[in-house]
């Protein structure tokens, strides 16, 4: 079926450190030898992503010379030319390091901020190079376990000041970045600043260049809360703020699972689809997202392949759901109204409110408007499970 093979236009996206997980968990080692960068562009692109993301260290390792970056650097760009694939989106590794052990832009310490802010620098100008025009922040060590030990309203005042700086840091380079901004409730710290996306969305008006910075929501991370990813991503989209999106799936709220994408969460990631697709979301379909510890090399690329066909599903059912003739009819059923009441826009003036005011609305009769949505949920049921 040609819908579910994956295009260039579908924009599919995967990390460096994605497909390259090599299975380590807290508890165990590796179970599986590392890709090189250039072999993860190679088979991306056989399978048909447009994109490979990458941290400053997923790329160039930490203690790397010049020398050995420039070589890396080189063969890196002629694997992308060669297998024409983009690099939609970089960001920087402050997280992993034993120097981020109590945060990065938000550290006690001012020369481990000051550190950040240079190591984030150096992996803009890395990205550039490449072409990226999305910096992720995922500020992963950006938390705290004890609260004795760092005043929060300090640590968001730092964050608030590191962004600031890093936005004149692209501007002034002529970089053209757009800034997106990740959460995560907790973990690795047992709490992190910025919990979600919408706690974001709200710190991200409070920036000197809120226009360049937005979200890059996470299915998981929001999902780690509680939280209903499909509406979480509405609201970015509809402020102009979802500028990247990691793709994955998840169990419910317990650890970071980054599982393969629509392997669990099947109508939630089916409305989310269906969103992306028809509110004209144009970034990166990003997977963020590794294979079960328990496989091999060939099981990272069936997962790879996984994630493109699950999305590639969906945005085929909410193509179905669009012509399906009895959802259709019974969503116009749902909305219909008497039309006299929506004639006029809900918009202030004294005259308006008085209008409003003097309305005859009948709670009674409101109260009995039908709603048949255990018909129509049904109907999405049969449809996500094939039997429409
Ligand atoms: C890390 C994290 C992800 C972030 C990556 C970007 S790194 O794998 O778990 O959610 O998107 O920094
Ligand atoms: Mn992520
Ligand atoms: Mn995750």
């Amino acid at each position: 079926m040609d819908y579910l093979q994956p295009k260039k236009e579908d924009k599919f996206s995967f990390g460096l450190w994605t497909v390259g997980n090599p299975g380590r968990d807290p508890f165990g080692e590796p179970t599986r030898l590392p890709i090189s960068p250039v072999q993860i562009v190679k088979r991306l692109s056989e399978l048909g992503a447009y994109g490979v993301n990458f941290h400053d260290n997923d790329l160039v390792p930490i203690d790397a010379t010049a020398a050995e970056q420039d070589k890396i650097v080189r063969e890196f760009k002629q694997a992308l030319n060669d297998y024409g694939i983009v690099v939609p989106m970089a960001t920087t590794n402050l997280f992993s390091d034993p120097a981020f052990k109590d945060g990065a832009f938000t550290s006690n310490d001012p020369r481990v901020r000051l550190y950040a802010l240079q190591k984030t620098m150096r992996a803009m100008d890395l990205g550039a190079e490449v072409g990226a025009k999305i910096y992720v922040f995922w500020g992963g060590r950006e938390g705290a376990e004890v609260d004795a030990a760092k005043d929060a309203c300090d640590a968001i005042k730092w964050f608030r000041e590191a962004l600031d700086f890093l936005c004149e840091y692209s501007l002034s380079q002529g970089y053209g970045y757009r800034f997106a901004l990740e959460a995560k409730p907790n973990e690795p710290r047992g709490d992190i600043y910025f919990p979600s996306t919408g706690a974001y969305l709200g710190f991200i008006e409070t920036l000197e260049h809120a226009d360049m910075v937005g979200v890059n929501p996470e299915v998981g991370h929001e999902q780690m809360a509680g939280l209903n990813f499909y509406h979480v991503v509405a609201q970015a989209l509809e402020a102009g703020k979802l500028f990247h999106i990691d793709l994955n799936d998840q169990k419910g709220p317990r650890f970071d699972q980054d599982l393969r994408f629509g392997s669990e969460g099947i109508k939630n990631l089916f409305f989310l689809v269906k969103l992306l697709e028809e509110k004209g979301y144009e970034g990166p379909r990003h997977f963020d997202a590794h294979a079960y510890r328990s496989e091999d090399e060939e099981g990272v690329w069936d997962f790879a392949a996984g994630c493109m066909r699950n999305y590639l599903i969906f945005k085929e059912k909410a193509r179905r759901f669009r012509e399906d003739k009895d959802i259709q009819s019974l969503l116009a059923e749902i909305h219909a109204t008497d039309p006299s009441f929506s004639a006029e826009p809900i918009k202030f003036t004294k005259e308006r409110a008085q209008q409003i005011k003097n309305l005859n609305l009948d709670r009674i009769e409101l109260a009995k408007k039908k709603l048949p949505y255990e018909k129509l949920d049904q109907l999405v049921i049969d449809l996500l499970l094939g039997v429409r």
